[in-house]
């Protein structure tokens, strides 16, 4: 390292996240994010209900607080521990809309310019996309630095937004002078649940946005949904193959191996290793099995918890307590650092 390398931010590690309540949850929201954020959770992460990413695009005034609360039940559903984790909703700590519009002011037009998910999400109608929808990356940085966090357990989709998270840390730090004040935090996306594509095509992402309830699993699909969703699964007549590449040829084969090496923890090879001169009639019941075995229970759970909504009302209210505690004292460096007016400083 040279002498004139600025120093590297040294605190804590801390893992964040969030998911948006703009509809139901499904298989890709799981192995994607949330089965991640499971597997992290002794490293106590902050997990937020990102509502005000949600509403870059019309939401339900009546229905967006009941769908923020079954975020919740489905974090608590697939297995997260409220003493360990913080689920908080993103709109009840002020903080990150404030955050947002101080890095709305570092964030460079060209970098937002490059986003791949605005050009998807705004296809042809970007003139009537909200600015919100535009600048969420920017939003999506302040959610990540408020907290200074370090580790972001995300889907491949949300590489790129990282990288600006990253970009708007590095710029904030040089501008004002503060080497090391805001960490570069890192994307946690391998493995092979990282991009789960429609049951539909192979080569489009199962969204919850997908005209087609056949092209996704829901989290809180039942047995007999789930099994019949893998069975209308878009396939090919081929055997399956026992080698990676001619796996990739194949979209609809590489995303059913690739869902199954991720509810099982195996890798595709492995998947392959058993699977490998056997059709679909073969492969299918096996994979409906591991998704039955893996999913219709956190529907049931979240079906319970939701029967409770004041008790999801009290963990988020003490959660909101916890991440605000965190996210006003770097709010506040923040103004001090920007310059500005405080009664007790310049
Ligand atoms: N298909 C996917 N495979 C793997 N991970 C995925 N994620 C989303 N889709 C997949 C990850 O889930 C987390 C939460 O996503 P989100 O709800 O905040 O936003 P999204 O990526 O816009 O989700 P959808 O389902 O695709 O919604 P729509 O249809 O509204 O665009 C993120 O970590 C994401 O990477």
């Amino acid at each position: 390292m040279s002498d004139t390398a600025p120093p590297v931010y040294a605190g804590p590690t801390r893992v964040l996240s969030g998911i948006q309540p703009s509809g139901e949850l499904h298989l890709g929201n799981y192995l994607g994010a949330l089965k991640k954020f499971v597997d992290l959770q002794d490293q106590r992460p902050f997990l937020f209900v990102a509502d005000q990413h949600a509403i870059t695009v019309w939401q339900d005034p009546q229905k967006l607080a009941s769908q923020t609360r079954e975020i919740a039940a489905a974090y608590m559903a697939a297995g997260l521990d409220t003493t360990k984790a913080t689920i908080f909703p993103q709109s009840a700590v002020r903080a990150h809309t404030e955050l947002a519009w101080i890095f709305n002011c570092v964030a460079r037009l060209g970098w937002l310019d490059r986003m791949t998910q605005f050009k998807e999400k705004s296809g042809k109608h970007k003139e009537r996309s909200s600015v919100g929808l535009y600048t969420y990356p920017v939003l999506q940085a302040a959610d990540i630095l408020l907290y200074k966090a370090t580790h972001v357990p995300v889907g491949e989709d949300q590489k790129q937004h990282l990288e600006l998270t990253r970009d708007v840390a590095a710029k904030f730090n040089h501008d004002f002078a503060v080497p090391g004040f805001f960490p570069l935090p890192d994307p946690l996306i391998e493995g092979p649940g990282a991009r789960v594509m429609s049951l539909r095509d192979g080569t489009s992402k199962m969204s919850k946005s997908d005209p087609s309830d056949y092209s996704r699993i829901n989290l809180t699909d039942d047995a007999d949904a789930i099994a019949q969703k893998i069975r209308k699964a878009k396939t090919d007549p081929e055997p399956l193959p026992d080698t990676l590449e001619a796996l990739k040829a194949r979209p609809e084969a590489d995303n059913l191996v690739g869902i199954y090496a991720a509810l099982t923890g195996e890798t595709k090879l492995d998947v392959l290793g058993r699977f490998a001169g056997q059709g679909f009639g073969a492969f299918k019941p096996a994979l409906v099995e591991v998704a039955v075995s893996a999913i219709a229970p956190i529907g049931e759970r979240m079906r319970c918890l939701l029967a409770d909504p004041a008790e999801i009302d009290r963990v988020l209210a003490a959660a909101a307590e916890t991440a605000s505690a965190v996210a006003e004292p770097t709010l506040d460096e923040v103004r001090r650092i920007v310059g500005f007016w405080s009664p007790r400083g310049r």
